[in-house]
């Protein structure tokens, strides 16, 4: 019996882990032209979000913000993650750091 309560509440778990992974709110950022589309990102305030951004480049970018704090690499023509969040509410600046003279954006938390 003790078991089997276990297992139960052990499948239980597991599909609220799964509801809470489906979720997530997921933002798409596209490089395109070595600039971001959208440049205005708008996401809750305390809140974990998950960034997709594609490069759709021929050349490698480096997601940057000093904001809130993130640096990661996106090869050409690929997809990474990037969780951002809970932030308080603001506008968080962020760049491609190999072309910040065109690649800028924001993101607001409201
Ligand atoms: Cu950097």
């Amino acid at each position: 019996m003790k078991f089997w309560l276990s297992v139960v509440a052990g499948l239980g778990f597991a599909m609220i882990a799964t509801v809470t992974i489906a979720a997530r709110p997921t933002i798409s950022l596209v490089i395109e032209n070595h600039r971001f589309q959208p440049t205005e990102l708008r996401i809750p305030a305390a809140t974990k979000v998950l960034l997709l951004i594609e490069n759709r480049d021929s050349t490698p970018e480096e997601f940057e913000s000093t904001d809130f704090n993130r640096e990661k690499i996106v090869m050409p023509k690929s997809t990474i993650k990037v969780f951002v969040g809970p932030l308080d509410k603001g506008r968080y600046k962020f760049f491609g750091e190999f072309h910040q003279d065109t690649a800028q954006g924001v993101l607001i938390v409201e």
